[in-house]
């Protein structure tokens, strides 16, 4: 007897090739509308799934883990950053989460990096003066930015993205700071000259460009808090490519109003989509919609991870990217 294919909700409308096969292996229950769940669509839909596959715009909260039928076995993150889900829930559900790691490292590295040429290079704000049509004609001394060539870069979080934002800045002549949990290998330290500091206070008073690569955790939340903001030279510039709750948001509008530091460059924010009012108004933040990872080759490995954990877990093996608690 043939079994009884699995039903997989899946909240957001994902690449065509990913959805197909979805379909052909399972009983996926697709959104090709891409509206976003809300909460009681997301506690109706958990009722009768065996596999969730939410997205970063899905709060897969304590509330919604506990109206979860019998079934509902596994939760399939299409992200790397785990922090839309209580894990702590599922785990006392028995419930297994999976993420996407390792696929969307370069592109999201890629950005990070187009961020820190783009805010000191005043990059938008030379766009923006092209497309009013108020470009006055080249001048010695117009719209001059700041070298990056000889700049230190403080890297919050050395993981694998935190190591290839590295590898790109090392080849635009920048030196390497770095501050996490851990020192990376002695190896790969060498390898990027980079230098470590245990103390995030001391790094930071002592770097140039600041680039935020660490997943939003209970302990990095507001990591750069606004007293930690405060230790930032008045020259520097904060990227952030991670999650906007790592960086207290109102702190960090303050302190580029007040010309306290010299630009930032943000891919994500504390209330996506909503994004602090001020920071339109200014010409030192280059703002991007969380699009560090919106390639579609991307786009397209992430869901192929999806579904081999998925099938992996439905064969009876522990999927390749299960998330354990302590890796966050
Ligand atoms: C994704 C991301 O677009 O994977 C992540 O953690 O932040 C993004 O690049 C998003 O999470 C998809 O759910």
């Amino acid at each position: 007897m043939p079994q009884k294919k699995p039903v997989v909700v899946v909240t957001r409308k994902l690449p065509d090739v990913i959805e197909t096969r979805m379909m052909e292996l399972f009983d996926a229950r697709l959104n090709l509308a891409d509206k976003p769940f809300s909460k009681n669509e997301l506690m109706e839909a958990v009722k009768d799934a065996d596999v969730l596959v939410p997205t970063v715009t899905d709060r897969i909260d304590a509330s919604v883990l506990a109206a979860a039928g019998p079934n509902l076995r596994l939760v399939a993150n299409y992200g790397v950053g785990v922090d839309n889900i209580d894990l702590a829930s599922a785990r006392s559900k028995g419930i297994t989460v999976t993420n996407t790691p390792g696929v969307l490292t370069e592109d999201t590295a890629d950005m990070a990096m187009a961020l820190i040429l783009a805010v000191p290079r005043r990059i938008a704000e030379g766009e923006r003066v092209m497309r009013t049509g108020d470009w006055p004609g080249w001048s010695p001394t117009w719209m001059l930015g700041h070298r990056i060539n000889g700049k230190r870069l403080g890297i919050v979080g050395m993981g694998r993205i935190g190591q290839a934002v590295a590898r790109r800045a090392r080849a635009f002549g920048m030196a390497i700071h770095y501050h996490s949990r851990r020192p990376i290998s002695e190896q790969v330290e060498q390898e990027l000259e980079a230098t470590y500091w245990e103390s995030l206070d001391q790094m930071l008073a002592r770097v140039d460009i600041v680039s935020v690569n660490c997943p939003h955790t209970p302990a990095t939340y507001h990591l750069l808090s606004a007293r930690r903001l405060k230790l930032l030279q008045p020259h520097a510039y904060v990227i952030n490519t991670s999650r906007g709750e790592v960086i207290d948001e109102n702190a960090l509008t303050r302190m580029l109003e007040n010309r306290q530091i010299a630009g930032a460059g943000l891919d994500v924010f504390e209330n996506e989509p909503a994004v602090n009012p001020k920071l339109l108004n200014l010409d030192s933040v280059v703002l991007l919609p969380h699009m560090g990872s919106a390639t579609i080759e991307g786009r397209i490995s992430m869901g192929e991870k999806v579904l081999v954990n998925i099938q992996t877990f439905i064969d009876g093996h522990t999927p390749p990217d299960r998330v354990i608690e302590t890796m966050f």
